[in-house]
């Protein structure tokens, strides 16, 4: 009998171990949309969201080519009253968001938000134009500990539940509202802008006790393990 409890205790004690790990793999995203005047591809100019797949077709510019070319989404913000930029990227449904690889104009800081409504969001990270190998012209960044682009001042900590994703440049050089200092030089790009995280479970489905009540099972099992045991010498 004792032997018995000892084993579940085993058991539940090795479901609370594997319940902090993650298996952080790709998101692909059901819509990509963005604001504001941009152009996809150049010289080749397309106004609108129809050459977007630019930003999510596993492409990555290479290092230190030009901001400008047929595999980037480039924009500008000039003066006061130009147009707010900004991507927004659609999970489909909830995720937890673990890691991305972005593509940027690395002269220049792009703020990466969540949100579950795409009305509320929240900081996720920065590609700041400190962060990188690459002075002027596109740049790689990754969060990824081990990836050969990885920037450790990228990386963060895991979103909370998020469907959608969005990439902006809040002004520049102090014109408009700006939350980043020296966010660049007026003129942007992206690349190539990859997720990875895990679907969020909500918990509706089947509920599942949080680590610490299942500690506190498992303690008290241990504790009555032991009784059994006393009880059975
Ligand atoms: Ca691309
Ligand atoms: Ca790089
Ligand atoms: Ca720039």
């Amino acid at each position: 009998m004792h032997k018995f409890l000892i084993g579940m205790v085993a058991g539940l004690l090795l479901i609370v171990g594997t319940n902090t790990t993650s298996n952080a793999t790709p998101i692909s995203f059901t819509d990509v949309s963005g604001t504001g005047t941009f152009f996809t591809g150049f010289p080749t100019e397309q106004i609108g969201n129809a050459g977007l797949g630019l930003l999510t077709d596993g492409i990555f510019p290479g290092e230190w080519s030009y901001w400008q070319s047929n595999q980037t989404v480039s924009f500008n913000q000039w003066g006061a009253g130009y147009d707010r930029e900004y991507f927004t990227f659609d999970m489909g449904s909830l995720f937890i968001v673990d890691d991305i690889n972005i593509s940027v104009d690395n002269n220049d800081s792009y703020t990466i938000e969540y949100s579950i409504d795409n009305a509320t969001w929240s900081d996720l990270t920065i590609a700041d134009l400190s962060y990188g190998e690459v002075g002027s012209g596109m740049d790689t960044l990754s969060s990824i500990s081990g990836n050969s682009e990885y920037v450790p001042e990228l990386d963060f900590a895991q979103s909370g539940p998020a469907r959608y994703l969005r990439i902006f440049v809040d002004g520049y050089q102090g014109v408009g509202p700006t939350s980043v200092p020296d966010v660049g030089d007026g003129a942007y790009a992206i690349g190539e802008f990859q997720v990875f995280g895990e679907a969020y479970d909500d918990g509706s489905a089947a509920p599942v006790p949080e680590p610490g009540t299942m500690l506190l099972f498992g303690t008290g099992l241990i504790g009555l393990a032991g009784i059994v045991r006393r009880k059975t010498k």
